[in-house]
């Protein structure tokens, strides 16, 4: 059983999302056919086709396209992909899956002969060419009585008959028909029927689109786990096989014909140019072919095969325990119209009033395309299929879709019909129809239960899990420092969040067109208005990350033997703060120190503290007050408004600056919209211009709520302190208008701006974390209450009480927790905090943690349940862990490169 997503998100699409009295408009201008309605309305596309995420591997390839006329060589990577995947020997290349049947009907079928089918909507094509085609299907997908059991068989007693009285060009099966809700073919009878192709020598003609699903249906009936052999024998069935690209090898376009039979190959080679290009490209681009070419190879990662199914599987459950009538497909769940919607008449258009209903309440675009009357009228109307992208949606979509679904089928009474205006039509997507009432339905109650990702999945990157043996390995030459690891060894990687966030395709279409030059460009510009405007500081310098602008800042605010307050140290922070002279003094309140007080600010400065601070030394030997947000070493713990409030009042009555680490400020802003009532109603952005508001200036690493994988900025109001952090820049980073970064990374910069404050998108960021958290709790393992917005922390005293902190519990903790579970994660305790140069001890701080940090937008919820249920394990076995001995210790900020050996060999 497969548990979670085989990869990581590695570039996200925004979703589009509507209001419904928008989509109500939409509708009406789509004259309520679902087809009709455009794409960037729609919230859930379920079409499905050329929808599925790419690899990043697929990513790479599309730009790697050669584009010649004639023999390209991404034509050869196509065919040995086939070759050596599919083992299909010689490939005619086409535009896309119908490219592919036009080829097949033209050169086979001659006029009055008949084609044995499965699928029912090649009719069209047949009949164009003079012939006739007969549905063979069997008893069983008609009736759905069997829904999940290879429905989709052809009659074997129909094909006999047919066969017996001739005239058959060929048998046609569609291993996963659309017309049966993508519902199956068993082995058995592929066999059988290839067996009286044989007898009759008539070709078999099998359209593979869909091989990997119909295989693992297969492969389960047998008891058996080699799905790929399974593939090739299916392959071996048939004389002739097409393949559409979008399907099992996630491109967006294109496909293939061939054949084992050198005469129907010889002619389908000669058709290609006639019809669809020259026989090395049949239609195709050098970069569409390249992208088919890796899907295909990728088709051998039989966990992505088995990863689809468990969603297609999660998705059918959701609506089937609540009740709904569905059928579960291969790829497919398709709800039965007649039954979701038995008040309808049969003229009522149910399966186009369905899909309207789902539109308007979800923005769910189910699939309805081809003919017009197979959906009115013919088999299609009876269910409506909500076909599932490939790898494209978390489980939270899922459950949102279904959550939209079973409040519709709760309240299906409200729902009125449709009907045609031009009934006679042949298309569906030439439909039009009109409500029978003047509304289509009263609203709906809201679906609320569900927050979701407010984006896609674009691109994916595989990861892999090494064994355990294996991992132990890895981490002795880390030295039980999982800095030290190499990322290729790591499951699931929570060592951080910065730099980690997965893109945009929104930030990497800015990137690709960008300026040459970088000095002085348009994206300079851009960003240093947009930022201005959104923080509310007067100057915004750009650097090329956050330890560079702390470096300038404290350069140029502090002088040597003055103080520095902060809510809590950070490590690159306190340590340019005490290069440049200055003396860290730690304010935040109390409570920040304790793991167990679930006080809801644990990020607010002490005013206490801050004002004795002040007494003792005087307010101009204070440099600044340095305060964070979301403080990263107390937890991800927010300040509140009111303290910010009182902190600034503070340090403007003794003329000290306030300056931010406004690094996770977003967070903080989106902790002030749920915990503080006064601000349930203010948008985020709003919110942080009101943080922003009690400073004077701040500095950020943006790398983590900015959305990008490299930047920094640095900001302040006053026009004296940016001439001189501007000086420190052109000396230390780069030219003033690039900070050391380049335009591209500008450019993503202005653009992952925007994204950050998008409430959606904060909402389900935080929300996973808290997530995480909890699930934590319940399982009883000891973490940092309460949970914060951008980690998880776990108390590594509670977790190995029998160690002593000079035994490095923390850092023990996080070797063995990716030796148990592939994770990897980070140590905050003493290791982080290094030793007392006055001393030569280690610091022993109270807060001895392991953090479980959450890159954005990468990993789903079926990630972090594997994670907790591996913690789980560890605790069950925490008496086996031992203390560790430091065997080598740089001088600086000791933890990043500092090793380590057990002090007894661990055995868990
Ligand atoms: C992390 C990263 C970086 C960071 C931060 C706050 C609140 C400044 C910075 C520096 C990376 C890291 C850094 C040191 C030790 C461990 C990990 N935090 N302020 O994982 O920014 O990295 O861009 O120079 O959290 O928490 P930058």
């Amino acid at each position: 059983m497969i548990i979670s997503e085989p990869f990581k998100i590695k570039e996200i699409k925004h979703l589009n999302r509507r209001k419904s009295h928008e989509r109500w408009h939409v509708l009406q201008n789509a004259g309520f056919n679902i087809l009709e309605v455009p794409a960037d309305t729609v919230t859930f596309d379920l079409v499905a086709r050329g929808m599925s995420a790419w690899s990043h591997f697929q990513k790479a390839g599309y730009m790697i396209g050669d584009e010649a006329y004639a023999g390209s060589r991404n034509y050869q990577h196509l065919q040995s992909a086939v070759k050596s995947v599919l083992g299909v020997e010689r490939l005619v290349p086409t535009h896309n899956g119908i490219g592919a049947e036009k080829l097949l009907v033209t050169t086979m079928v001659k006029p009055g002969q008949k084609v044995l089918h499965n699928r029912g909507r090649l009719d069209r094509l047949v009949a164009f060419n003079g012939g006739i085609s007969i549905d063979v299907t069997s008893q069983n997908a008609r009736e759905y009585a069997a829904p999940d059991q290879f429905g989709a068989d052809l009659d074997l007693a129909l094909v006999k008959q047919n066969l017996h009285e001739g005239g058959v060009a060929y048998v046609h099966i569609v291993l996963c028909p659309d017309a049966w809700n993508g519902q199956t073919v068993s082995f058995e009878n592929l066999e059988e029927v290839n067996g009286l192709c044989r007898a009759g020598g008539v070709p078999l003609v099998i359209d593979i689109s869909n091989i990997l699903e119909n295989a693992l249906w297969n492969t389960r009936a047998k008891g058996s786990e080699d799905l790929m052999s399974m593939v090739r024998d299916i392959v071996d069935q048939a004389d002739v096989v097409l393949m559409d690209a979008a399907q099992d090898a996630r491109a967006d376009i294109g496909g293939f014909i061939s054949s084992r039979v050198d005469d129907i190959f010889t002619k389908l080679r000669n058709q290609v140019v006639v019809f669809e290009g020259l026989h090395t490209y049949g239609g195709m681009t050098g970069r569409a072919m390249e992208v088919f070419a890796i899907g295909v190879r990728e088709m051998e990662e039989v966990d992505y095969t088995l990863w689809y199914d468990a969603q297609v599987d999660q998705f059918y459950r959701s609506m089937a325990d609540r009740g709904v009538p569905v059928y579960r497909g291969t790829k497919a769940v398709a709800i039965d119209v007649a039954n979701f919607l038995p008040h309808l008449k049969e003229d009522e258009c149910a399966k186009f009033v369905l899909a309207a209903a789902l539109y308007l309440s979800g923005g769910i675009r189910a699939r309805i395309v081809g003919d017009a009357a197979f959906h009115l009228k013919g088999e299609g109307r009876r269910f409506l299929s909500l076909e599932l992208p490939r790898h494209a949606y978390t489980g939270n979509q899922l459950e949102y879709i279904a959550d939209v679904v079973v409040n519709l089928y709760e309240n299906r009474a409200k729902v009125f019909g449709l009907s045609p205006v031009n009934p006679e039509t042949s298309f569906a997507d030439e439909l039009r129809l009109v409500p029978n009432n003047n509304r289509l339905f009263v609203q709906l109650p809201d679906v609320t239960s569900h927050i979701f990702e407010p984006h896609k999945i674009a691109i994916f990157e595989p990861i892999q899990m090494l064994s355990k043996e294996k991992r132990k390995a890895a981490m002795e030459k880390a030295g039980s420092n999982t800095f030290l690891l190499e990322s290729q060894d790591i499951y699931i990687d929570l060592l951080t969040d910065s730099g980690t966030t997965a893109m945009s395709s929104y930030q990497w279409e800015g990137m690709t067109n960008t300026t040459d030059s970088a000095y002085n460009s348009r994206h300079y510009a851009d960003l240093v208005a947009d930022y201005a405007e959104i923080l509310g500081f007067k100057h915004i310098i750009p650097t090329h990350q956050g330890r560079a602008a702390e470096h300038i800042m404290s350069t140029v605010m502090i002088k040597p033997g003055q103080s520095v307050p902060g809510n809590m140290y950070f490590t690159t922070t306190k340590l340019h703060q005490e290069i440049a002279g200055g003396l860290f003094l730690d304010v935040i309140v109390d409570e920040a120190h304790d793991p167990e007080s679930t006080f809801a600010w644990k990020g607010n400065i002490d005013l206490t503290k801050l004002r004795a601070e002040i007494e003792r030394v005087g307010g101009e030997n204070i440099a600044y007050v340095s305060f964070e947000m979301s403080v990263n070493m107390a937890g991800g713990q927010p300040f509140s408004m009111e303290n910010a409030r009182q902190v600034s009042e503070l340090c403007q009555k003794h003329g000290i600056a306030l300056m931010f680490d406004a690094t996770r400020c977003v967070e903080n802003a989106r902790m002030i919209k749920v915990k503080d009532p006064a601000y349930t109603h203010v948008t985020v952005q709003e919110i942080l211009r009101e943080m922003m508001s009690y400073g004077d200036g701040c500095t950020i690493s943006c790398k983590k709520d900015f959305m990008v994988n490299m930047g920094g900025i640095l900001a302040c109001n006053s026009d004296v302190l940016a001439g001189q952090f501007r000086e420190m820049l052109r000396i230390w980073e780069g030219d003033l208008t690039t900070g050391g970064l380049d335009p591209k990374d500008i450019e993503a910069l202005r653009r992952g701006l925007s994204e950050s404050l998008d409430d959606h998108y904060i909402a389900a960021r935080v929300e996973q974390t808290q997530e995480l958290g909890h699930k934590l709790i319940e399982a009883g393992i000891p973490i940092v209450k309460p949970p914060g917005s951008h980690a998880i922390f776990i108390n590594a005293r509670e977790f190995l009480p029998h160690l002593d902190q000079d035994e490095y519990p923390a850092q023990a903790l996080a070797a063995a927790i990716y030796i148990e579970t592939g994770v990897r994660v980070m140590e905050r305790g003493n290791v982080s905090k290094g030793r007392n140069p006055e001393t030569g001890e280690n610091y022993r701080p109270a807060l001895e943690l392991v953090r479980l940090t959450i890159p954005r937008r990468v990993y789903s919820n079926s990630h972090f349940d594997y994670v907790v249920s591996g913690i789980r394990r560890l605790w069950d076995n925490r008496e086996k862990i031992s203390g560790l001995e430091m065997v080598y210790e740089p001088k600086v900020l000791r933890f990043f490169q500092a090793q380590f050996e057990p002090k007894e060999p661990w055995c868990f």
